[in-house]
């Protein structure tokens, strides 16, 4: 794979030219120009609208921003990607989530592996399993009918089925709950445990790895909790199924083969909710609707290979944010869908983002002399205007955001989403143009802060699946001009490995003096208060 430090190249030189020179010029100038609107946005046809207008660009601009992408040869990267290339080098994998959504039936070989074949495998079993449950076909292990799902999972094996449940909820079978327990907090487990009633609920163990310290003590705890309730070690067999990719573990854990639904190394857990990791959310809204989401997303990734630059949404998408995060300074990035079902898609889309590009080695091993991946935060408008964006709007950093929204609700209360758009237009021209005019300065706004709006026609799951996948390939493209690795998560592990190491001083008496002193005076007051309350 080719290795290119950005800053080396000629348009990254010219886009640091272009951008101080173009530092005084205000959205309120350019938002005036007649045909912006016109030439900028891309409209695909009964899906959405993106209107990238509101940004502090040119045509001269983007124009530079093309010839990054190409001097980054970005186009070979992601056509190596869908190759299945070993792309993700330090994990010596390659990537290909984007099979778990291809409807092709050519043979695939990668590794001597048909992973078409195999997805198409898996994905069979888990709609077969999903309609099962959905019909009452399959029951638990007392005969009635399942209405708790419970998936157990942490990271990519929580946070996208969380989120796409959440967000296809009008799509869902009202008749089943769905319950999302992934921190090692027992508050998480007990409360969860404290509404179900053990012979209606189904554990889903979500883990590709099945040795997540957080998933297997969650799911240790909650068989043991069935077996007490039902009076028989055999009811794991009906009540419990596995997601991963370590048959060998998940066997040893007490799950036959049978329950238990595959993936594969080469999909990232971040990555993940479009195969077996999917379960809950196949469940929920049924195996049509799943496959709308997969096609939703398959969609988006032949318009990401096929669509020219000035067409191509994620193209678009990660060359604002280099723009703003390497040529003015910006550190974070906002994420506002104007969609209560979509609560969730910010938190999600913040380990998707920052998990992938949070990266400061080069893919020479060598250290960054630039900015890489910012800060990804978001909750929905229109709570959020009643919160943060007083900061956005009269603060003092300069914040990008994009504004995702349906012009056709998921509710039949027609006037509140009227004035959800109202307030979604409103922001958006607020934060672009602000005002000038005003008795006081405090009542001044500046104005000039960009914003993207992805404006879907209506929100379902063929919407959904593109909107995930527009953010995927966007991360994609962003990692690949800063020549980092945005499939891999090292980053993680330390934590992990020293919270193995701390675990038995919390409870034992003996405590590792290779500690920081901060650490060894907050293991000590943890130790004192823990004896004390034990001995009370
Ligand atoms: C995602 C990361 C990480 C992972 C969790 C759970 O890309 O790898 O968030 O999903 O650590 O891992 P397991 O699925 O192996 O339990």
């Amino acid at each position: 794979m080719h290795s290119i430090n950005p800053t080396t190249t000629k348009s990254w030189k010219a886009l640091l030219k272009h951008s101080a020179a173009s530092n005084g010029v205000h959205l309120r100038e350019l938002l005036y120009e007649t045909s912006r609107f016109k030439s900028m946005h891309i409209r695909i046809e009964d899906l959405l609208l993106f209107d990238y207008s509101k940004h502090r660009i040119d045509e001269t601009t983007l124009k530079l921003l093309e010839n990054l992408f190409d001097e980054c040869k970005v186009q070979d990267l992601l056509e190596e990607q869908f190759r299945g290339v070993k792309i993700n080098v330090t994990e010596n994998r390659p990537v290909l989530h984007t099979v778990l959504r291809d409807p092709g039936i050519a043979p695939f070989i990668v590794d001597d592996q048909d992973v078409r074949k195999a997805s198409k495998i898996e994905l069979k079993r888990m709609y077969e399993f999903s309609e099962g449950i959905r019909i009452g076909d399959i029951r638990g292990h007392s005969g009635r009918k399942i209405k708790n799902i419970i998936n157990i999972g942490i990271g990519g094996s929580d946070l996208g089925p969380k989120m796409a449940v959440e967000s296809l909820k009008p799509f869902s079978n009202r008749d089943l709950k769905f319950h999302f327990v992934s921190n090692i907090d027992g508050s998480d487990l007990h409360e969860c445990l404290m509404q179900i009633d053990p012979e209606e609920s189904l554990f889903i163990v979500a883990s590709k790895t099945f040795t997540t310290q957080e998933t297997m003590a969650n799911a240790e705890v909650a068989r043991d909790w069935l077996i007490q309730k039902l009076e028989d070690p055999a009811c794991v067999e009906k009540h419990f199924v596995a997601i991963s990719t370590n048959s060998e573990k998940v066997n040893d854990f007490g799950i036959k083969k049978e329950n238990t639904f595959g993936f594969w190394d080469w999909v990232g857990g971040r990555y993940s909710l479009w195969g077996a990791i999917g379960m809950p959310i196949c469940i929920s809204i049924g195996s049509d609707n799943f496959q709308e989401l997969l096609n939703g997303a398959n969609f988006i990734d032949d318009h990401t290979r096929k669509r020219p630059f000035r067409e191509n949404i994620p193209k678009i998408m990660a060359a604002l944010g280099i723009w703003y995060r390497n040529f003015l300074n910006a550190s974070t990035h906002a994420i506002l869908p104007y969609d209560q079902y979509l609560h969730r898609f910010p938190a999600y889309l913040q380990q998707a983002d920052m998990e992938s590009n949070g990266k400061s080695i080069d893919r020479n091993g060598k250290r960054v002399n630039y900015s890489t991946g910012g800060v990804i935060w978001g909750e929905p408008g229109t709570n959020g205007q009643h919160a943060f964006y007083q900061l956005i709007h009269q603060g003092t950093e300069l914040i990008p955001s994009d504004f995702i929204a349906s012009v056709i609700p998921q509710h039949p209360l027609h006037e509140h989403h009227s004035k959800l758009l109202s307030n979604y237009l409103a922001q958006t021209e607020a934060l672009a143009i602000g005002k000038t005019i005003a008795s006081t300065p405090y009542k001044k706004f500046e104005g000039n802060q960009p914003s993207s709006t992805i404006l879907f026609d209506k929100m379902n799951p063929f919407s959904l699946g593109a909107l995930i996948a527009i953010y995927e390939h966007k991360i994609f493209f962003q990692g690949a001009v800063w020549n980092i690795y945005s499939y891999d998560q090292w980053g993680v592990e330390l934590g992990k490995e020293m919270a193995r190491k701390i675990l038995p001083e919390i409870d034992g008496d003996h405590l590792d003096s290779d500690h920081d002193e901060s650490t060894k005076g907050l293991l000590n007051h943890i130790r004192d208060l823990s004896n004390k309350a034990d001995n009370n």
